[in-house]
């Protein structure tokens, strides 16, 4: 089999780049590890950014998201048991945020992409990716024997424990990295969200987020030490934790509205950056380069910019045969990258409470949120990279 580019992973970045580069003409195949059910179930991001909402209209993927995603205008940070609104569009030019479920996501890009667009096999996994000349292979295991795909370009889309970023040799490989010394418990209840908005929530007792996933879903995140097993967090646990972790001082009554939890699962939190993105005819987007912690909810979104970079380097490549906006691929992207990943890095270290966390720390993390919700300057700073920053180049 062959294709102008070959796509490893089929998570939000492998299929929203097959679809727009389906929608500028050019060929590509998806090669996913594991089966449709799998991909389309695994519970992850929940908030799009403006380019990310815009490239899925653009991917043809956007109608139910236009239908059924809810549009936030800001969020509420709670700290020292009072809370305060970050408005987005009066601190950051009128943008917002969407809320759309990344399992919805994927969901439609897989619909369309198996409707109309190029071949999209699953369980098909990549073992490794050779580079000779101007040609690039993918080795890859399905049906029980190993198989190649031949391309002018591979993508690899292949998330954090990818293969395709073993195409970069060692020596030109920089890889960065921070691990946190807590994880998230995060629960689905068939509750109505507690508010129209998230809730951050910084407390003695450790972070708690409260967003939702519908009308009557809602998602739920709560600070817990690293190796937790969920298990030892029964239902009524979570809730009575999550309602001493959001406590108002000015109205002790408040309470989340419970209902039956339908998962639940802890996640570990970690930075790391590798670079560069690009090596040869092989580059790589999303969590195969990079990953944040999800306080800043950033992953998804720095997925999506990181293939509408490279869905419009293609196109120019198709178009006139300069590879200039592949050259400059890996630069481009890692501007982006390295903002949010300190803005996510920000936002996890001022709300979670480490293990051994003195006073001094708790009381800086409170004295930078009272800054927020002072400071106009400081409240904007908050807004512009939740909604996404502007820089030069060609996300504007
Ligand atoms: P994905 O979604 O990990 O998709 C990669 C795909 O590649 C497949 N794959 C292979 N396929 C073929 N051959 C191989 N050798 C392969 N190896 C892997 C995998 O099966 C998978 O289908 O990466 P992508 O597309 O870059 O998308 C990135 C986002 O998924 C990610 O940044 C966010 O979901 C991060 N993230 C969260 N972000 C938030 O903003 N809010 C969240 O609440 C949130 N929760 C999460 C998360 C990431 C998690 N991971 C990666 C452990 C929760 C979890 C559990
Ligand atoms: C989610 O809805 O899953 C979510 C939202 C915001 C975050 C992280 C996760 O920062």
């Amino acid at each position: 089999m062959h294709a102008t580019v070959g796509i490893i992973g089929a998570g939000p970045a492998g299929l929203l780049l097959a679809r727009l580069l389906h929608q500028a003409g050019i060929d590509s195949v998806v090669l996913e590890a594991r089966d449709r059910a799998y991909v389309e179930q695994r519970q992850r991001a929940g908030i799009l950014e403006q380019i990310t909402v815009d490239a899925l209209r653009a991917s043809g993927a956007g109608e139910r998201m236009d239908r059924e995603g809810i549009v936030h205008h800001g969020i509420e940070l709670r700290f020292d048991g009072r809370s305060h609104r970050v408005d987005f569009p009066a601190l950051a030019d009128g943008r917002n945020v969407m809320v759309y479920a990344q399992t919805e996501m994927v969901k439609d890009l897989i619909a369309l992409q198996l409707a109309e667009g190029g071949p999209l096999l699953f369980e098909a996994e990549a073992r490794g990716v050779s580079q000779d000349g101007d040609r690039v292979t993918v080795h890859y295991d399905r049906d029980g024997r190993e198989q190649t795909l031949t391309c002018d370009w591979v993508v690899g889309c292949d998330g954090f424990h990818g293969v395709a970023k073993d195409a970069i040799p060692e020596d030109l490989r920089r890889d960065y990295e921070r691990t946190y010394p807590y994880s998230w418990l995060g629960i689905l209840a068939d509750a109505p969200p507690v508010y129209d908005e998230l809730i951050y929530a910084h407390s003695d007792r450790g972070f708690a987020l409260a967003s939702m996933r519908s009308a009557t879903v809602s998602r739920l995140y709560l600070q817990v030490p690293n190796g937790t097993d969920p298990a030892d967090w029964p239902d009524e646990k979570i809730w009575d934790e999550l309602d001493r972790r959001f406590a108002l001082a000015e109205d002790p009554a408040w309470k989340l509205t419970r209902g039956p939890i339908t998962a639940k699962s802890v996640l570990p939190m970690r930075s790391h950056v590798t670079e560069p993105m690009r090596h040869g005819r092989v580059l790589l987007a999303g969590d195969a380069a990079h990953i944040v912690p999800p306080t800043g909810a950033k992953g998804l979104n720095l997925a999506a910019a990181d293939v509408i970079v490279l869905a419009r380097a293609f196109a120019r490549y198709r178009q006139t045969g300069s590879t200039d906006l592949l050259d400059t691929y890996s630069k481009t992207c890692l501007e982006r990258v390295w903002r949010a990943e300190h803005f996510s890095y920000f936002m996890t270290t001022t709300l979670h409470v480490a293990p051994e966390q003195s006073p001094f720390d708790t009381r800086l993390q409170l004295s930078q949120l009272a800054r927020v919700a002072a400071s106009r300057h400081a409240a904007a700073e908050l807004a512009e990279n939740y909604v996404g920053v502007r820089l030069d180049g060609p996300l504007g």
